[in-house]
């Protein structure tokens, strides 16, 4: 056994070993192993070769990716779909500024991941040195914390502090920049002294007893209450704690884009999704409400619209990790800043039973004859549409699989149509709106779920961002499969061309490659698909194929989300799809 993995051992735990003389390539890994690290995601060159070559002595799989976003979205589908930390590797210069958006994507929905890059050696810092860039200055904006270490001592206690940054409190991004200098140079390992000091919460962080009672009584009295829920609601565990709450004081729930998944979308309670291309009948309630108790969701402006008109009529309860988004969009009544799922425990036994049918009857009226049109029942015009395959998809996969998507239309129309019932199954990029973050992002989530089925959903658009990625799912011989909306144009630009800009279709309309020769070029069958009756067996196909399969849907080239708000328009000014359209803007219940 090699120094390292003696070093290793001590994960165990089961008596302090005598600290031991590594070097810091070797002392990188080592102190992933005892972070519990099993998977990184990576790509090398010159400066980080030192700690490639140690690699072989620890027991990780590194995963070699196509370009270094991918490594950085792998990193992040892994944490989204696991809850655990994701790592990333890159060496410096075009591999760390390769990882930047990846990094950008995950700050902007509270994503933990920890991405390792290499820099020169420590002397040459500041010379232009060849593939020198400074990453941590480049970063700063995008990362929840960066650091550069040039000294080998320092190494284990960065690393495991990165680890407790990016996991606690608002989860995020940390970036770790090492000198090469400082991976070839030895240092004692001693994991246990390199342990940070114990996380210490924000100390704005309080929820007080008089907050609490306020809290119960604005639930208590209200008349037409309903729940905000988001990605905090996965990120604290709280979707028990969540659904006690609404079960007890019959409170309706709504879910951004990120929280869905958080609520079951089956439960009579459940309005589905706010916001831009959110339910008709949610919009307007929460616009009609005199309560909402927003739980771990920013108010987001795809979620609130023009402000100044926002749920005016409604009180409002925010429970909130980070104190600095309490009254940044929306002034609050009630603040309750903590963990989501420790101030709901505080909050439950306060509240009692209410009863909520009145205010539930008028939603549910509101609904109208849209909750109850089966798309099924549609007659088929021969035209495919991208809410079809959504429909079926969930439909032949009993919904009980986890969807990675891009962005775009075909992401929208995800979740309307895709019913997710159970918490990390949808993983989309919310915040930044990535493109091209879909495949790679699928492939982590495969590494940390890798019992469960794992598709894909892009538009034609963004699937060619990261195609490349298609040789690391063969490579690594995962089971993905992939299905591309394929509509001829950037839709969801098109779409706002459509609306705003006199349908002048500047640079949306799209050439792409047959997507189906693509995939057989790496060795990945597919097929495309045409009308809405092949859909059902295309998708069969798929399931049962032993490995990656891609779908190429060719579906309805000009149809948009609906409904919409447009940009800085109030909630309840919503585009609605036009008369007589073959589709209704929402499916029902099977
Ligand atoms: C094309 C496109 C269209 C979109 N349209 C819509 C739309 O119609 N509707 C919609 O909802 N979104 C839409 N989005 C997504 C939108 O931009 C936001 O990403 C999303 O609304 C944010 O949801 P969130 O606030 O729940 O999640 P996040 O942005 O992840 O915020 C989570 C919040 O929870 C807090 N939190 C984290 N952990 C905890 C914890 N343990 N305890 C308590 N709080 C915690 C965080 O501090 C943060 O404030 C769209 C995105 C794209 C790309
Ligand atoms: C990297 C990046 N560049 C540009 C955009 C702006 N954008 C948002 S949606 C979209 C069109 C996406 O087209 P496609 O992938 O074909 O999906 P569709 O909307 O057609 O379903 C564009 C260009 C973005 N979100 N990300
Ligand atoms: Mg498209």
């Amino acid at each position: 056994m090699t120094n390292a993995l003696k070093a290793i051992d001590l994960q165990a735990n089961t008596h302090r070993p005598a600290p031991t003389p590594l070097t810091g390539a070797e002392i990188i890994w080592a102190t992933l192993v005892g972070e519990g690290v099993t998977t990184v995601f990576g790509y090398p060159g010159g400066t980080i070769l030192p700690a490639y070559d140690a690699l072989r002595k620890f027991p990780i799989k590194h995963v070699l990716v196509r370009h270094e976003q991918g490594a950085a979205h792998m990193a992040d589908g892994y944490a989204r779909a696991s809850g655990k930390v994701g790592v990333a590797m890159a060496t410096s210069g075009p591999g760390s500024t390769n990882l930047v958006t990846g990094i950008a994507t995950a700050m902007l929905d509270s994503i933990p991941i920890v991405c390792i890059t290499a820099n020169v050696s420590s002397k040459l810092l500041g010379t232009d040195a060849f593939q020198e860039v400074d990453i941590t200055g480049i970063t700063l904006p995008v990362t929840k914390h960066n650091f550069l270490v040039n000294k080998t001592e320092d190494l284990a206690p960065v690393l495991r502090h990165a680890f407790q940054i990016a996991r606690s409190g608002r989860p995020g991004p940390v970036l770790v920049d090492i000198t090469k200098d400082a991976e070839q140079t030895s240092a004692v390992f001693d994991f246990e002294a390199a342990k940070p000091r114990p996380y210490r919460p924000h100390p704005m962080l309080r929820v007080t007893d008089q907050g609490l009672a306020e809290a119960a009584d604005l639930i208590r009295n209200s008349k037409r209450p309903v729940i905000l829920a988001g990605h905090g609601v996965m990120e604290s565990g709280a979707m028990e704690q969540l659904r006690t709450l609404a079960e007890r004081a019959q409170i309706p729930v709504g879910l951004t884009l990120l929280g869905l998944g958080g609520f079951p979308a089956s439960h009579p309670l459940n309005l589905g999704m706010m916001g831009m291309h959110g339910e008709a009948w949610l919009n307007d309630a929460i616009q009609e409400s005199d309560l909402l108790i927003a739980c771990g969701m920013r108010f987001d402006d795809r979620v609130t619209g023009k402000l100044t008109s926002y749920a005016t009529k409604a009180r409002k309860i925010h429970i909130e990790v980070d104190p600095s988004e309490v009254n940044k969009n929306v002034k609050v009544d009630v603040a309750l800043v903590g963990d989501l799922r420790e101030v709901l425990e505080m909050l439950l036994p306060r509240i009692g039973t209410r009863d909520g049918s009145v205010w539930i009857k008028t939603i549910e009226a509101s609904k109208g004859a849209v909750s109850v049109r089966d798309i099924k029942n549609l007659p088929d015009s021969g035209h495919l549409y991208a809410a079809h395959v959504m429909h079926d998809l969930w439909r032949l996969t009993g919904g009980d699989a986890i969807v990675v998507t891009d962005v775009g239309q075909h992401q929208m129309w995800e979740a309307q149509y895709f019913r997710h019932e159970k918490p990390r199954t949808l993983i989309t990029s919310g915040g930044l709106g990535t493109m091209g973050f879909a495949l790679p992002a699928a492939i982590g989530a495969k590494f940390a779920c890798p019992e469960k089925e794992v598709w894909v959903v892009a538009g034609d658009g963004g699937f060619q961002m990261t195609a490349a990625e298609l040789a690391t799912i063969v490579q690594e011989k995962i089971k993905i499969n992939v299905a591309v909306i394929n509509n001829g144009y950037l839709g969801m630009v098109r779409q706002w061309q459509e609306f705003f800009y006199e349908s002048n279709y500047e640079a949306t309309p799209l050439v792409s490659p047959d997507f189906v020769k693509l995939a057989d070029a790496h060795g990945i069958p597919g097929r495309a698909v045409r009308t809405r009756a092949e859909v059902e067996d295309a998708v069969r196909t798929a399931r049962s194929a032993k490995g990656p399969f891609l779908l190429n849907f060719l579906v309805e080239k000009e149809d948009s989300v609906y409904p919409m708000i447009p940009a800085g328009s109030a909630l309840h000014e919503m585009i609605r799809r036009p008369g007589n359209d073959p589709l209704e803007e929402r499916a029902g219940d099977e």
